[in-house]
């Protein structure tokens, strides 16, 4: 397949007509702004499907794409994780170039405990982006690293989620910060938001509309 788009023109307005007869047959397309891509209904993956896999704990995968629907043919260009419903189960947000601007992928997955946790640095940046942290539950240890800015010109929130299954307890939430400093905590609430700040033990919860409680 042969293509060719128009990139950042001066004038959002200026179309570039056809530089010669396209062959159609073998998928060949022209767009004459990329303005106009997202309603042209062209494809530039060639209509390749997006793939979701996931996580079964002891090493495997599971291709789960078609079964919750989320194999787009659209062109994706980017996804990031945001709890939206506020239930602890974070969505999925694709953003395409075309098939649709943006899909959003409600959680339905069953109940689960859960924890959120955002951090606050006093030597290190101050949302603690670079940050590592483990939350260790029921002998497993669960790794996260902060970095909101995962996928091309989109970023999610400065926060990482932990999916707990049926543990009510956490057995040890372990930070290190980019400055090099390690905290332990070991009294962290589930189904909760919490803020640590770094060089501080307190736990501090945010509770949605209230802001960050002491
Ligand atoms: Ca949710």
């Amino acid at each position: 397949m042969w293509l060719a788009v128009v990139s950042q023109p001066f004038d959002a307005r200026s179309q570039t007509p056809a530089l010669r007869e396209l062959d159609h047959d073998h998928g060949e397309f022209w767009v004459p702004s990329p303005w106009l891509f997202p309603a042209s209904g062209e494809n530039l993956s060639a209509y390749e499907r997006n793939g979701i896999h996931l996580n079964a704990g002891d090493g495997e995968f599971f291709d789960i794409s078609a079964l919750t629907g989320a194999d787009s043919t659209g062109d994706g260009r980017s996804v990031i994780s945001f709890d939206i419903t506020g239930d602890g189960m974070p969505e999925l947000l694709v953003r395409q170039a075309g098939g649709g601007p943006l899909l959003v992928f409600e959680n339905l997955f069953p109940d689960s405990n859960w924890l959120r946790v955002s951090l606050r640095g006093s030597r290190s940046n101050s949302l603690g982006i670079g940050s590592k942290i483990e939350c260790i539950v029921n002998g497993k240890t669960l790794y996260r690293e902060l970095y909101p800015g995962v996928s091309f010109l989109s970023q999610g929130p400065a926060a990482v989620n932990f999916g707990l299954g049926d543990a009510t307890m956490i057995d040890q939430l372990i930070v290190r910060w980019p400055s090099g400093e390690k905290q332990v905590f070991s009294d962290v609430p589930v189904n909760s938001h919490i803020q640590l700040t770094e060089s501080d033990p307190k736990v501090r919860t945010v509770i949605p509309g209230k802001g960050v409680q002491e």
